[in-house]
């Protein structure tokens, strides 16, 4: 019997006439899929298709993956290096020399004036791990800037200081093997089906096959939400009294795992105080979340044989970030969930090696979770580089998003933007452009020359992305995959290792001449990079010793920690699995005890009111990247969602008098944008979500209250107003001009 289509239209594949297949890992998000990349005759790249022999994808690919070949190619790609003497000049071209001389002393120039801290640098979670070591060697062991951070602020500072706080380190536990263990799963506010589709996949393979629960926590109803078995439409920013509350149903129950917490855990008595006041009826009253639904999930929680909690920005972007976290933690260590199969608090990376620069990148410490604030630490490193120890700074420098306080209050005179796009990305833009406007000299470093941000450049660097460039990127679990250049960077373009280089050179040359002092080493191929980090990484939490570039291919990514006295007992790479804390007491604080830390609740959210009746809350497509310079260009991708919009409530919409495909002005404390209002039962009465991929749209409302510890800003939680506009086409025309491609 024929199945399918057999006559009418039949769906016809093109033959791209593909010549060879080159593999490498995705460059978009943190699920780490193996892509093979098709090549024709003319050696174009024409096509993606997943590898069927990774274990992290086996075979499959997201609607971004299968579309990633086009952006070698795509419009607005920087392809040459662009100089000039004021940002309301014209560009004039210019050369690598030229604009990296002036890099170089313009670095110098405003360090001698201002101060050492004058001049910031911004990195991202897109490049590879070898640029971000070798650019945190650059500026950490000869530029002596401790204002130096990453986009990884806005992303994953909150689960980073969480687990430091609790377990005395940064670094997953679980790995996604845990889905085809674990009993019990909270999803708290994650979208994983749009935003990591392919570990979706993973999780729902092992959930149709065990069929465990599925809880979703997430004031919209998210794909996840719609796929789970219990969704708690929780108020926004109140899931730390929710976790307290189910604490203290499993307190009160006599629920925990007296055994692991007493091997494991400190601070036990100071929590169960803390919880002790968060019954499940005062918790409701603030979540929203019916009292009988908390004990429910709390005991089953407690009760189930493994239970692991998942969670992504619905936690890490609120002025709660850090503390739900330590949260999360909180109620993983108390019934024996970390280190077990199916039992893991594990935080969802965002970018695809936003996990790279957490080990690698320096930006708030030294490399592999190394601190500055450590004696001992700055020593290992200094020693390492052939740095004067006292070079390096006792306690990190500013955050990103206080750094571009600082550039406001003029304290900070120059900027070098690696990889990442401020103007798109940071809360309330008009202060963005009053900073940026502030500064004597701007250099952006990105792979589009229509980055918003190169606005407010005097120097553009033409950089390459992703398969254009040999190195290393760290997934979700800790595994680390490789990425090859398999296709030059377009024009001048160069792989960003390669910029960094020349900089250093540079740097070298100075320290050689000036101080008498050898050069740092600064080696041209990834793979020696790699070797240095394989060196520095012996011993530590994560320990890369037993891996190299080829074993990493050849395994399609190896999860650390990998020891070189594994690989000399001849133990293989392990397939996944691969957990942290597994053995009693080996947390990472002195005592090798994880720390129970009691989180009191203070309500500090801008909440709706009558001027501002809705919450505005700010997150992720399935079919975009942020600020869409990939993306908005690719034609599969961008054909979903051209334009801003904005989830309404129907209800809500039919109150207001909108209508479905009607433009509308948002507009809150900070600023507005036109965006066309698209009715759905996914939003809540009083509640708007607005993907913020769209240029000038969601980040000229946010707020951006910042979270105490980590410094991240509550991208989610915020009020605006919605007013009616009555010509249509003018607001057409407007909301077309917030940048399409
Ligand atoms: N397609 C696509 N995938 C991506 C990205 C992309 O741009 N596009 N970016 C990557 C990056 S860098 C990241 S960081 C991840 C982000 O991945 P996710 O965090 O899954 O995505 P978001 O849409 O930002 O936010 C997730 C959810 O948080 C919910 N939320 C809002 N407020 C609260 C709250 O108070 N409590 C709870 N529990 N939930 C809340 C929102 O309603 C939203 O559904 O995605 C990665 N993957
Ligand atoms: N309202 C709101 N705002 C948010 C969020 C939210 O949920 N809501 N989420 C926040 C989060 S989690 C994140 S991670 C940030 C992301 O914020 P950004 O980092 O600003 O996001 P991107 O648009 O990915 O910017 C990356 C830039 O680097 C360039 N690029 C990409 N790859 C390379 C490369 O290999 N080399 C070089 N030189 N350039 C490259 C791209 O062209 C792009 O311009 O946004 C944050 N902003
Ligand atoms: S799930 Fe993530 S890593 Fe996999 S193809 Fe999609 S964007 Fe790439
Ligand atoms: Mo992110």
């Amino acid at each position: 019997m024929l199945f399918g289509r057999t006559k009418k239209n039949p769906v016809v594949l093109p033959d791209k006439k593909v010549v060879e297949w080159k593999t490498v890992t995705c460059g978009y998000c943190s699920t780490g899929c193996s892509i093979d990349v098709g090549f024709n005759e003319a050696g174009e790249a024409v096509s993606c298709r997943g590898n069927a022999e990774a274990d992290v994808n086996r075979g499959k690919l997201c609607l971004k993956g299968i579309f990633e070949f086009e952006i070698f190619r795509n419009a607005g790609r920087g392809t040459k290096v662009m100089e000039r003497d004021h940002i309301r000049d014209q560009w004039r071209e210019s050369t690598w020399d030229s604009a990296l001389d002036r890099l170089y002393s313009e670095i110098r120039r405003i360090q001698k004036t201002y101060g050492r801290d004058a001049f910031a640098i911004i990195s991202t979670g897109q490049m590879l791990t070898e640029e971000f070591y070798t650019l945190g060697k650059l500026t950490r062991g000869l530029i002596g800037t401790n204002n130096y951070d990453g986009n990884t602020t806005l992303c994953m500072a909150s689960a980073v200081s969480g687990y430091k706080r609790s377990f005395g380190s940064d670094g997953p536990p679980g790995c996604y093997e845990d889905f085809e263990h674990t009993d019990y799963l909270i999803a708290w506010g994650s979208n994983m089906p749009e935003q990591h589709p392919v570990m979706y996949w993973r999780l729902k393979d092992a959930h149709e096959r065990r069929g465990f629960p599925i809880v979703a926590v997430d004031p919209r109803v998210t794909m996840l939400a719609q796929n789970a078995s219990l969704h708690l439409p929780i108020r926004p920013g109140t899931d730390v009294p929710l976790m307290n509350a189910m604490m203290h149903v499993i307190f009160a129950e006599g629920l925990e795992d007296k055994d692991y917490i007493e091997k494991n855990c400190t601070g036990l008595e100071a929590l169960k105080e803390e919880v002790a006041k968060w019954t499940p009826d005062r918790a409701s009253q603030i979540t929203g979340i019916h009292p009988d639904t908390i004990v429910t999930v709390a005991r089953a929680f407690a009760r189930a044989k493994a239970a692991m909690q998942v969670w992504t920005m619905g936690i890490n972007q609120s002025t709660h970030g850090s503390d739900g976290v330590v949260g999360i933690n909180n109620l993983a260590l108390i019934t024996g969930n970390v280190g077990k199969p199916g039992g893991a608090p594990l935080s969802i990376t965002g970018q695809c090696n936003a996990m790279g620069t957490r080990e690698w990148g320096s930006t708030s410490g030294l490399p592999n979770f190394r601190f500055l604030e450590n004696a001992q630490h700055r020593k290992e490193v200094a020693e390492f580089w052939g740095i004067d120890e006292d070079f390096l700074p006792r306690k990190r420098g500013l955050t990103q998003t206080d750094i571009y306080k600082a550039m406001e209050a003029g304290e900070i005179k120059g900027l070098w933007l690696i990889a990442t796009n401020p103007l798109t990305s940071l809360p309330d833009s008009a202060r963005v452009r009053r900073a940026m406007e502030q500064l004597e000299f701007c250099c952006v470093q990105d792979c589009y020359f229509d980055a918003e941000s190169v606005q407010y450049a005097h120097v553009y660097l033409p950089g390459g992305t992703w398969a254009e460039k040999d190195g290393v990127m760290t997934n979700t679990e800790r595994r680390v995959n490789r990425v090859k250049p398999i296709i030059s960077p377009p024009g001048e373009a160069k792989p960003d290792l390669w910029i960094f280089n020349r900089v250093a050179e540079r740097f070298n040359a100075e320290r050689v001449k000036e101080q008498g002092k050898p050069p740092l080493t600064f080696p041209e191929k990834a793979r020696d990079v790699f070797e240095e980090m394989r060196q520095l990484s012996r011993g530590r939490l994560a320990d890369y010793s037993g891996m190299d570039h080829d074993l990493i291919e050849k395994h399609k990514g190896i999860q650390w920690p990998y020891t070189i006295e594994q690989r000399e007992r001849g133990e293989a790479p392990p397939k996944g699995g691969v957990r942290l804390y597994t053995k009693p007491a080996t947390f990472c604080h002195p005592d090798g005890k994880a720390k129970l830390i009691p989180l009191p609740w203070v309500d500090n959210n801008e909440h709706p009111d009558e001027d501002y009746p809705f919450w505005l809350n700010t997150g992720r497509l399935v079919e975009h990247w942020h600020g869409r310079t990939k993306t908005g260009k690719v034609a599969n991708n961008n054909k979903f969602s051209p334009i801003p919009f904005i989830e309404i409530n129907p209800d809500a919409a039919r109150d207001l008098g909108v209508r479905h495909g009607e433009y509308v002005r948002l507009v809150s404390r900070r600023g507005d944008a036109i965006v066309m209002a698209i009715p759905t039962g996914r939003v809540p009465y009083d509640m708007v979500f607005l993907p913020f991929h769209f240029h000038n749209a969601a980040n000229r409302l946010t707020l951006g209250l910042l979270d105490p510890h980590s410094r991240q800003p509550a991208y989610k939680q915020q009020a605006c107003r919605i007013e009616r506009i009555a010509d249509q086409e003018h607001a057409a025309r407007l909301c077309k001009d917030m940048r399409t491609f």
